[in-house]
């Protein structure tokens, strides 16, 4: 190696060195940004899961004073190879709770019990959402207030039984579609 060689290499070694100090750096910073997004997503995203089965962020609405109803709304994603099936939920303050889905019959709006629980097809969604599948609060034993959370359990055929949160929005609040990327950002939920 000539020395001219030589020197060409130590500074670029050196370079390198300083270079790897500040990317280290980087990609330390950048791992703990991200890795706070990945808290406050998953704070936000408000999940549970039992076996094969994920619960993206169950929810109700709020409920006027002595209203004794109330639905509650959730997504269901099954990652396993095999169908399950939603059976039955409770709610803490509730008597009871059905199942139940909306439906036009003879051009007016009903809801009916659900025979059988709702499907959750292997690698495949349900979602229960205001005018669709829901869950029914009965006899509840004091109103829903916003911005509460109020624990409940869904119970699936195969999975069996997980305990879950219900966060109480506004009355008339519509799903929020938080993992569609549609720009909500944490702490812009709505308020009144
Ligand atoms: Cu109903």
């Amino acid at each position: 190696m000539t020395l001219q060689a030589f020197r060409k290499q130590s500074a670029s070694s050196r370079l390198f060195r300083s270079f790897t100090g500040i990317e280290q750096r980087i990609a330390i910073a950048t791992l703990a940004i991200g890795l706070l997004f990945v808290g406050v997503d998953a704070a936000r995203a408000h999940e549970f899961k039992i076996g094969a089965i994920e619960i993206e962020h169950p929810w109700s609405r709020a409920t006027p004073p002595g209203a004794k109803v109330g639905g509650g709304y959730l997504v269901i994603a099954n990652d396993g190879d095999s169908d399950d099936t939603l059976v039955a939920a409770t709610l803490e303050s509730a008597g009871r709770t059905e199942i139940h889905q909306m439906s036009v019959d003879n051009g007016v709006m009903k809801m009916r019990p659900v025979e059988g629980g709702i499907a959750v097809p292997a690698h495949g969604k349900a979602e229960l959402a205001p005018n669709g599948f829901h869950l029914m609060f009965m006899d509840l034993k004091q109103p829903l207030k916003q911005g509460e959370k109020v624990k409940g359990t869904l119970t699936f055929a195969k999975a069996g039984t997980v305990d879950v949160v219900f966060e109480i929005d506004a009355i008339g609040a519509m799903p929020k579609h938080e993992h569609h990327g549609d720009g909500d950002m944490p702490g812009m939920k709505m308020e009144n």
